[in-house]
């Protein structure tokens, strides 16, 4: 990347800093909650996102949330996961955000998330942003100011 100052950096948009869609894990509405627990655990992720079958952006779910759910009295209730559907746990209160927003807003909320996701028209799922990803732009441009 040119250098620029550190005030352009942040009003460039994340459209280049994107993981795209077909490289982030996730399930579909329907799903069991077995399904979802094999890929979270499958690719170490401990969130991902819910889309449908048009892939548009529903919610994300956690391997915590799985297993508050599954948590009887005294075990973790493993043979509950096929009946109970994704949809049923995931969150829907998600914090997503537009390939035209900036930098600046994505910083802004990567404080509080450990991604984002990204959409366009209609909610549908472009990909996520991730703190990793803003951490490496960061570090890049502060050592650039540093030459
Ligand atoms: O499998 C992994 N591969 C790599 N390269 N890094 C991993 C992996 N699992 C975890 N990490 C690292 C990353 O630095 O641990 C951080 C926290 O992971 P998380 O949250 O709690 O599972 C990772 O930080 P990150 O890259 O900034 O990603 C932040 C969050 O974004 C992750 C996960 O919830 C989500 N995520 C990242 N890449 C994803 C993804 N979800 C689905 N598919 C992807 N490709």
């Amino acid at each position: 990347m040119l250098s620029v100052s550190s005030r352009d950096f942040l009003k460039l948009p994340i459209k280049e800093f994107i993981i795209p869609s077909e490289k982030v894990a996730h399930v579909q509405l329907g799903n069991n909650t077995e399904h979802a627990l094999l890929v979270l655990t499958k690719t170490g992720y401990s969130s991902i996102p819910v889309l449908d079958m048009r892939y548009r952006m529903h919610g994300m779910i956690s391997v915590q949330q799985i297993t508050d759910e599954i948590l009887g009295l005294d075990r973790i209730e493993y043979e509950r996961l096929d009946s109970i559907k994704v949809d049923e746990v995931m969150t829907r209160d998600f914090v997503k955000i537009n390939e035209r927003d900036t930098f600046q807003r994505a910083l802004d909320l990567l404080i509080n998330h450990p991604y984002v996701c990204v959409v366009g028209d209609e909610d549908t799922f472009l990909g996520i942003m991730t703190r990793r990803v803003v951490m490496k732009q960061l570090k890049k441009q502060l050592y650039l100011s540093l030459d």
